[in-house]
């Protein structure tokens, strides 16, 4: 079973003034859909096919040499972007609640620090890449990771909850060369309902 973009849950206009529409319709349709593609090609034909993205990403260490490449960097940016899509919602942002906002106050002292930190993280890439909130499963604590190109925290044995894209495509037309400015809009738009639900599937 091939992968397939998924469907946004809201329209490309959704997350106006904050993410305009037709970075979002590009960013979808073209490098989403070009990530999700590239990934099929990469695995037709082998025993990958019959895995979940997750599976696939965490085990890339066993991924034949010849399509390692490939896998990482489509496989990776096939999953982050499902995430990121999910991750947010018009009229979103605020702060999480529940054990994700007692994990976040252990880890950070409270939600202040934690969003200088992470936004840190993902403004200081160099290059292209992700900043993400992960969990280790079973741990119950979260920690930023910051990483580099498509590639997936979960290469690394953790779990995604909460990513912010930070390639040139995802705020240029928008923002130009100020991805500070980007990502401070970003944070308005977070459907931490959808957070809490990935760190609380990984407890
Ligand atoms: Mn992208």
């Amino acid at each position: 079973m091939a992968f397939e973009l998924p469907k946004l849950d809201y329209a490309y206009t959704a997350l106006e003034p904050h993410i305009d529409s037709i970075t979002m319709e590009i960013h979808h349709t073209r490098h989403h859909n070009t990530y999700t593609t590239n990934l099929n090609n990469a695995i037709k034909g082998t025993d990958l096919e019959k895995k979940s993205i997750e599976d696939i990403l965490a085990g890339i260490a066993s991924v034949p040499e010849n399509i390692r490449g490939a896998v990482n960097f489509n496989g990776g940016g096939y999953d982050n972007h499902c995430i990121f899509w999910k991750s947010l919602k018009p009229q979103g942002g605020g702060e999480p609640s529940g054990p994700l906002a007692d994990a976040i106050r252990k880890a950070f002292g409270d939600f202040a620090k934690f969003k200088e930190e992470f936004t840190k993280a993902a403004v200081g890439v160099q290059g292209s890449g992700w900043g993400w909130l992960v969990t280790k499963k079973g741990s119950g604590a979260v920690s930023i990771k910051a990483m580099p190109n498509q590639t997936s925290p979960r290469t690394e044995g953790l779990t995604p909850l909460l990513g912010v894209d930070v390639w040139e495509h995802a705020y240029y037309l928008k923002y130009q060369n100020k991805r500070p400015d980007y990502v401070a809009a970003w944070w308005n738009l977070i459907n931490w309902a959808d957070v809490a639900a990935r760190f609380a599937a990984a407890k």
